[in-house]
């Protein structure tokens, strides 16, 4: 392609010799807390964006100071696993170099906030230290690959694991650039051997993600993901995965040529062609994708504009086989278990409710001491979920009643009393970090829940589960578009209020209203309650009752596209 058909961050990829760009001398520049704009680039795909605190923004200007500047930091951790040990690294790399929290994200890994220039290399170098990479763990690549944290049976969760884990080392890119930056490697640059098989000199047009599903559990909101992997087993045996592509959430307000779209099941391929499948949606994205245009440069709208049928027949031509047609499956929810569950190998797994994911020591509240306690003993596991949440995973029985002892003194055990709907809430980081934020939501949501509690109280629906999805612009990364209730943020103390997904993450909500305040969403939302606990079904969800009742249009089909209004 000629200079001219790119985009500036195209340039910048393909004159960073492989992602170096100047990183090195950005980050030793004492004279700003900042680093460069394009190294800034850069930097998301070793795993770190740069943000400013903006509650200081304004007070920072009349001093005439530069923004607050700090970093995310963003690991990598497939599938949502780790160690005691990788724990209690974090845990000291969040109390030493950033802001004292650690925040489970909605694709299952930690990041940090509040980290200074000055401290980024040494906290990337102590995850390396436990064995955590942040690599490709944003930016123009394959992303943190998920997988479902809460299968029925411990085999199917050691599965998808597996493949989370396989699929993530097999497409990370092979740069030294990280290495040498971050862990002080030789620097290799321009070596005869270095090179990216797979991405090339400028890497995918845009983000990539995939996601491992095991039915019936739809916690990784399978169709979300560039490309979404349902797992089929068969009594206790992996037969394959069912592919589906072109999920995606992002969308920008009043621009529809942007929108969010679910997967599109294309077919089935067995374990061992996975990896050739995935390599091979990978090559048709980074060959097909908009380059010129980012926010069209996503996957979806790479197959929408070639057409489905077109970019599977390409595919094939790569891949040099033939996709099998897809087999039968069936999700019942997308949301997570609370409390103990035993495995099939006789452990057992702990999920505890986290807020928003978010894991701080806050008065009467000192749960990031809490989970350092239990670190410092669990003989298993950690898994964090999509749904923000967290699993003790492996607990051998002995170790249970000492487990939940430490539970309930660092008051972690409010998974006990949950409304429904607050055990699907998910609730994205928006301000202060956030630079893309236009309105409050993980800061919003501890005010918004018991006002929602009071009214689902009046109507008799307490205990009804309900997918709560808050976003503080329309990005989506709390996968608003897949709540039966979402709030997508317009301006301060506005949203879009957005209703009617299923309760399975197969189908995409509607706006019911647009840019309006918290008392007239505590309207509406007031009247469809009364509605549903009148007028709903035996056992019908929210969602469904909406759809049902006309309140929404119906959507054509389950997994539907729809056009962003
Ligand atoms: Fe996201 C950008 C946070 C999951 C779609 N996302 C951002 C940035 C980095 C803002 C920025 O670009 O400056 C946010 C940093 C906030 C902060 O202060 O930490 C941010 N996204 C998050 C997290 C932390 C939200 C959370 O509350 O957990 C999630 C981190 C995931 C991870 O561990 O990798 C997160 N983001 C998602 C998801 C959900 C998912 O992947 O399952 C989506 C929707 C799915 C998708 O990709 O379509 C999502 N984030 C976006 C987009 C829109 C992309 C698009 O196609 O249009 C942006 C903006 C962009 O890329 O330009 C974005
Ligand atoms: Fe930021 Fe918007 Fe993502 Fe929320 S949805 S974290 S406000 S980019």
């Amino acid at each position: 392609m000629s200079d001219a058909l790119v985009s500036e961050f195209e340039r910048i990829k393909a004159n960073s010799r492989l992602l170096r760009g100047t990183l090195v001398e950005s980050l030793a520049d004492p004279v700003t807390g900042a680093i460069s704009d394009d190294d800034n680039k850069l930097l998301k795909f070793h795993g770190s964006y740069q943000q400013d605190d903006r509650d200081l923004r304004e007070e920072r200007r009349k001093q005439k100071l530069e923004p607050a500047y700090q970093f995310m930091v963003r690991a990598r951790l497939a599938g949502g696993v780790l160690s005691p040990a990788q724990w209690l690294s974090f845990d000291h790399i969040a109390r030493t170099w950033a802001n004292g929290t650690l925040r489970i994200t909605t694709r299952q890994t930690f990041q940090l906030h509040g980290v200074f220039k000055r401290d980024l290399k040494p906290s990337i170098a102590a995850l390396n230290d436990a064995l955590v990479s942040t690599i490709a763990a944003c930016g123009d690549v394959n992303r943190n690959v998920v997988a479902s944290a809460n299968p029925a049976s411990t085999p199917a969760h050691r599965l998808a694991y597996r493949w989370a884990e396989r699929l993530s080392e097999h497409l990370k890119p092979k740069t030294r650039a990280y290495h040498e930056i971050w862990l002080d490697e030789k620097q290799v640059a321009g070596g005869e051997d270095e090179s990216e098989p797979l991405y090339g000199a400028t890497y995918l047009p845009r983000k990539f993600k995939i996601g491992i599903a095991v039915p019936p559990t739809n916690d990784v909101d399978v169709f979300a993901q560039d490309l979404g992997l349902i797992a089929i087993i068969q009594q206790g045996e992996l037969l394959g995965f069912n592919i589906a592509i072109g999920g995606g959430m992002g969308a920008s307000h009043g621009d529809p040529s942007t929108y969010p779209r679910l997967g599109s099941v294309i077919g089935f391929v067995t374990p061992e062609r996975l990896l050739r499948t995935a390599e091979g949606v990978i090559e048709v994205q980074r060959d097909h994708g908009d380059r010129l245009e980012r926010k069209h440069a996503r996957l979806k709208y790479t197959i929408d504009r070639m057409g489905l049928s077109a970019f599977k027949t390409e595919l094939e031509h790569r891949i040099g086989f033939t996709l099998q047609p897809s087999r039968a499956y069936g999700f019942d929810h997308n949301g997570d278990r609370y409390g103990w569950t035993e495995g099939d190998d006789g452990r057992w797994h702990l999920t505890l409710q986290i807020e928003s994911g978010r894991l701080a020591d806050l008065p009467g509240q000192p749960h990031l001491s809490g989970l350092r306690a239990i670190a410092e003993e669990h003989q298993g596991d950690f898994r964090l979920t999509c749904n923000q949440n967290l699993i003790v995973a492996n607990v051998p029985s002995t170790q249970r009643a000492r487990i939940d002892t430490l539970v309930s003194e660092y008051h972690l055990d409010g998974y006990r009393q949950l409304s429904g709907i607050r055990r699907h809430a998910v609730a994205c980081v928006a301000l202060p970090t956030c630079g893309l934020a236009m309105a409050e939501s993980e800061r919003y949501l501890p005010q918004l829940l018991p006002k929602l509690e009071a009214l689902l109280d009046q109507h008799g629906l307490r205990d009804e589960p309900i997918v709560l999805r808050l976003s503080g612009c329309p990005n989506g990364c709390s996968r608003p578009y897949l709540g039966e209730i979402a709030l997508v943020g317009r301006a301060m103390g506005r949203y879009d209020l957005r209703l009617g997904a299923d309760f399975i993450g197969q189908r995409l909500n509607r706006p019911l209203r647009e840019n309006i305040d918290e008392a007239e969403i505590l309207r509406e939302l007031d009247t469809l309650f009364a509605r549903y606990a009148s007028e709903r079904t035996q056992d019908e969800r929210f969602g469904d009752f909406l759809v049902r009742s006309g309140v929404l249009p119906a959507p054509a089909h389950a997994i539907d596209v729809e056009v962003f209004a």
